[in-house]
Formats: structure tokens, C-alpha cells, sequence
């Protein structure tokens, strides 16, 4: 008997939670992928990346996919100093190895190569941080 009312209490109780939740009413149901930040994801194979230009806005991180079968340094320019856009210098990703950046947090325009494999126009792109055409690199030896 004491078993069945605990019971029937939780059933009232989880009745009531549902209903005051509904009754409630007003506030928009936050789906998982309704209007949250979404992630710009840079794709890697073995012709080269894809896209080569992606737009961004500050505060934005890109996800860097290598989906080609050999290992992949993605570095900000310029090459062997890397010191551009310190956001996106994500490493060495062995194949099928995501990264994602840290937050750009300067506007500007970032570019990267591929640091095994610089001179290789393909594994180039760039990255427009809150801008809508390429332009200036940000700046953050003065911003920090
Ligand atoms: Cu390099």
C-alpha cells in the first residue's frame, strides 16, 4: 500500500511537471540545431581543401576535417612563421583527424597553408573573420 501511493505520487508529480511545462507556454522551444552558433567546417582531401574562402564572424571558431590519407599541418601565414592569425594554428591532424580552431577574435582576413606542403596552392584558403571580402590580415601583436 505505501509502495503503490510513493508510486502514484511520482506519477502525480511527473504529470504535473509535464503540465506546467506546457501550460506555461511563451517560451521557444530551444532545439539542438535551432539558430545555435553553427560550425564552419573546412574539409581536407587529397586535392586540396574545400572551401578555400569561408566567411566567419567574430568570436566564430572553423572545425578543419583532414580527410586525405596523409598527415596535414594546417598554420596560419606566414610560412615558418605562422604568426598571422595564432587562432588557427591548429597542428598536425593524422588522417580522418578533426581540429577545430581557437576563437577569432580579431576582424580581418586569415589565411593558412598546409605547413608539409606549402607551396601547394591547393592545401591554401583563407578565412574572412567578420569582413565580406578579402583585405588586410588582423592584427594581433597590437590587439592583445
Ligand atoms: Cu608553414
Amino acid at each position: 500500500m505505501n509502495a503503490r501511493t510513493v508510486l502514484a505520487g511520482i506519477a502525480l508529480f511527473a504529470a504535473a511537471c509535464g503540465g506546467g511545462g506546457g501550460s506555461s507556454g511563451g517560451s521557444t522551444p530551444t532545439g539542438p540545431t535551432g539558430g545555435g552558433p553553427q560550425t564552419t567546417t573546412i574539409n581536407i582531401t587529397a586535392a586540396g581543401v574545400s572551401q578555400q574562402q569561408v566567411r566567419i564572424e567574430v568570436g566564430q571558431q572553423v572545425q578543419f576535417s583532414n580527410n586525405a590519407a596523409r598527415n596535414v599541418e594546417i598554420q596560419s601565414d606566414p610560412h615558418n612563421v605562422h604568426d598571422l592569425c595564432p587562432p588557427l594554428n591548429v597542428g598536425t591532424m593524422t588522417p580522418g583527424q578533426s581540429r577545430m580552431t581557437n576563437t577569432f577574435s580579431v576582424r580581418g582576413t586569415c589565411t593558412y597553408h598546409d605547413h608539409t606542403n606549402a607551396d601547394d596552392g591547393r592545401f591554401r584558403g583563407s578565412i574572412l573573420v567578420g569582413v565580406t571580402e578579402p583585405g588586410p590580415a588582423p592584427d594581433y601583436r597590437t590587439s592583445q
